[in-house]
């Protein structure tokens, strides 16, 4: 008898599918979307191999072949740009770990902006904890010869894709086009994304609490009276909630997305912007939470609505389950009892 060949479906065939249901499509996001796969899956590959830095030589050093040892975040920074500087789709790249942004001299194709946290989470590495990248994609606005800074710093509603790639116990990698959010298994035996999580729909109301509970002193008291209820200390107008924070952004929202939850990064007395970047982390996350039914302010305000002054803004960060979300901002606006 025959044996049938599972029906799976790559990435690739995944986005060429969704191009064709949008007739005015030309081709170009669906490329991007390659070579930001492409890009991760290699800084992965450099992931699996990170334990073993200590024998293969530590950063700065030479290993035993005779090859300089970059650390990963440098290492993960410079994937994520080769694999996008090169195509000629992209005006401009702007990256968490540059101060400046790379602007590209233009040709008509090159239609798009994008923005990378290329490791997210990098405290993680030493400990062998879950790290991710995070990216987001913009419509060019400016018209010169080259890319420019108002390219960059557009309100995340304008985001036309954005996603994340998870490198925890497996690789997955989240993404949204505005048509709802799919994720994708990294097979490591075949070097594919397969598509393991269509249509993610993330609960109304989150199980999980994620938060840095060490700042807790440092809140303001509408924010300790939000996380003091997400805690069961008010059972009639919220259910307590169980308490996960691995301190990775890439990691948190996803097991949130997954399974529901929320995570707050407020602003406090020492950070009063809080701690996460506008661009490259709390827009591409808000973009997806939203497209997968949940929600994003900065407490009170969609993050998405914010306009950027700066590129590597921070923002405080409430984002996950959206019942869970608007009880915050309800807390917060309420007058102090
Ligand atoms: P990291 O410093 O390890 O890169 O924005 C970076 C980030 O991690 C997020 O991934 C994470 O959610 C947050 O910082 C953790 O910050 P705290 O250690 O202050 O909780």
């Amino acid at each position: 008898m025959a044996t049938r060949s599972p029906i799976v479906q790559t990435i690739e065939t995944f986005i060429l599918d969704q191009e064709r249901r949008h007739p005015a499509a030309t081709g170009e996001l669906t490329n991007l979307l390659y070579d930001i796969a492409l890009g991760t899956k290699l800084v992965a590959a450099a992931i699996r191999r990170a334990g073993l830095v200590d024998i293969l030589g530590s950063a700065g050093e030479t290993n035993i072949q005779g090859e300089e040892q970059q650390k990963l975040d440098v290492y993960a920074n410079d994937c994520m740009k080769n694999a996008l500087a090169a195509t000629g789709r992209v005006c401009v790249l702007a990256s968490e770990e540059d101060e400046q942004m790379t602007t590209f001299s233009t040709t008509s194709d090159a239609r798009y902006a994008v923005l990378i946290d290329p490791l997210d989470g990098s405290s993680n590495i030493d400990v062998n904890g879950a790290v991710g990248t995070i990216f987001s994609i913009y419509r060019r606005v400016s018209t010169g010869p080259e890319g420019e800074l108002a390219d960059v710093l557009q309100p995340g509603r304008e985001q036309v894709a954005a996603g994340y790639v998870m490198y925890g116990s497996s690789v997955m990698l989240v993404y949204t086009t505005g048509h709802g959010v799919n994720g994708f298994t990294l097979d490591p035996t075949i070097g594919e994304f397969l598509l393991s999580h269509s249509g993610i729909r993330i609960p109304e109301v989150g199980k999980y609490l994620s938060v840095n509970e060490s700042n807790f002193p440092r809140w303001s008291s509408g924010i300790q009276r939000a996380v003091r209820a997400f805690h069961g200390e008010k059972p009639e107008v919220m259910a307590g909630k169980n308490s996960r924070y691995i301190g990775s952004l890439v990691a948190d929202f996803h097991r949130n997305l997954v399974a529901g939850g929320v995570f707050l990064y407020p602003g406090d007395s020492r950070k009063p912007e809080g701690k996460l970047r506008l661009a490259y982390e709390a827009n591409p996350m808000a973009f997806i939470v939203e497209q997968a039914g949940g929600a994003a302010t900065d407490g009170v305000t969609r993050i998405m609505d914010l306009v950027p002054t700066e590129l590597h803004q921070r923002t405080p960060l409430v984002i996950g389950s959206r019942r869970d979300v608007e009880f915050v901002a309800t807390v917060l606006e309420a007058p102090a009892s």
